[in-house]
């Protein structure tokens, strides 16, 4: 086989407003579109590769769009080669800490290379990585909701095969959540899992209140009832809890996943692409998950996260939750609450009249 180095040529970054099916609604704010910088590599040897991050406020396209283009420069010239771009990347910012933009920036750049890697072998990502491209159990993941506006729309997922629905909660107190609670458990039945996601917004005695009064229906996990960074919290509400406690979508890099793990703050882990550290990232970080033998869900970044679980040792669920579609050639489409892989490489292509249209550059 011929030499398969890759050299870098050129890296892009392209900020777009995506519209979202749904504004996400959540008891700490609302995104009303999803704010993305696309991230293109060419190479010299004339392939390419793909990937994009999520900045969560329009005011964060701008400043990663710039850090991007800061960055190219010093990889022109330099092999795809993922896991030695990172250790570049972690002497470079060694000094300023990756959590963050630049943290985001990495794990951009580290997914589109390896992006670039199994594109150039024509292979989905999940092969390059020892597994095979398979339907993952996946929840249908909506923001706060309305039981009566929305139930038409969750009523259709369960129908679509879903077997699992998240919905967030926190935005008002303890009797709205019970309200909505109970509400969507009558319209989804008991045979479908309910989970419920508080965004950081509550205190670990609130939290312990409202998972208590919560107690009557089943939920399959509570998921950040505090703080991200209080992992003591997390762990104080754990351990009072008779609901599994989710978090980890706000870990940065696997050494952040170390500290939840060792302060026993989640039942589960839930890893972020894009905070965990892209593809280098989510491969430390699942081994991590295998020893404490906690069950990995994925946040958003539905394409990349079908390769990563795909080859996750606990795989649990993948989240439904469409951040990208309607600037992708061809959004990743659930079958049967199920998804699947796609390749070559993470299966990603820009509608480019969309990504005009939407342009935020
Ligand atoms: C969430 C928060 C912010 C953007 C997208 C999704 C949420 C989730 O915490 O887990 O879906
Ligand atoms: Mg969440």
């Amino acid at each position: 086989m011929g030499d398969a180095k890759l050299t870098i040529r050129d890296v892009t970054a392209r900020a777009v407003l995506a519209p979202l099916k749904q504004p996400i609604r959540t008891a700490v704010g609302t995104i009303p579109s999803a704010p993305l910088v696309l991230i293109d590599v060419a190479t010299e040897e004339g392939s390419s590769g793909h990937s994009y991050i999520f900045g969560y406020t329009a005011a964060a396209l701008a400043p990663l769009v710039r850090l991007i283009d800061e960055m190219a420069p010093e990889l022109k010239g330099k092999s795809v080669a993922p896991v030695e771009r990172r250790r570049d990347f972690d002497r470079r910012f060694r000094l300023l800490g990756w959590q963050g933009l630049v943290g985001m920036a990495v794990s951009g750049l580290d997914m589109a290379f390896w992006d670039a890697v199994a594109r150039t072998l024509d292979r989905p990502l999940v092969e390059l990585l020892g597994g095979s491209p398979a339907p993952l159990p996946a929840y249908d993941s909506y923001g706060i909701v309305d039981p009566k506006a929305d139930e038409k729309a969750i009523l259709a997922s369960v129908e679509a095969g879903f077997r699992a629905i998240k919905i967030k909660i926190g935005d008002g107190d303890l009797k709205k959540d019970l309200t909505v609670v109970a509400a969507v458990r009558a319209m989804i039945g008991p045979d479908v899992r309910l989970m419920v996601d508080y965004n950081q917004s509550l205190d670990p005695v609130e939290a312990r209140r409202r998972i208590a009064g919560l107690a009557d229906y089943d939920l399959h996990w509570v998921e950040e009832p505090v703080r991200a960074e209080d992992l003591h919290g997390h762990a104080q509400v754990r351990a009072a809890s008779a609901v599994p406690v989710q978090t980890g979508e706000n870990w940065w890099f696997p050494r952040d996943m170390a500290k939840a793990i060792a302060a026993g703050a989640s039942d589960y882990a839930m890893l972020d692409i894009m905070k965990i550290g892209g593809v280098t990232g989510w491969l430390s970080a699942m081994g991590q998950a295998e020893a404490a033998s906690l069950p990995v869900s994925s946040h958003i970044f539905i394409e990349a996260s079908a390769h990563m679980l795909a080859v996750t040792p606990t795989l649990h669920w993948l989240e439904h939750l469409d951040v990208a579609g309607a600037i992708l050639a061809e959004p990743y489409q659930p079958a049967g609450g199920k998804v699947t892989a796609r390749g070559p490489g993470l299966g990603l292509a820009w509608d480019e009249a969309a990504v005009r249209r939407y342009s935020a550059s």
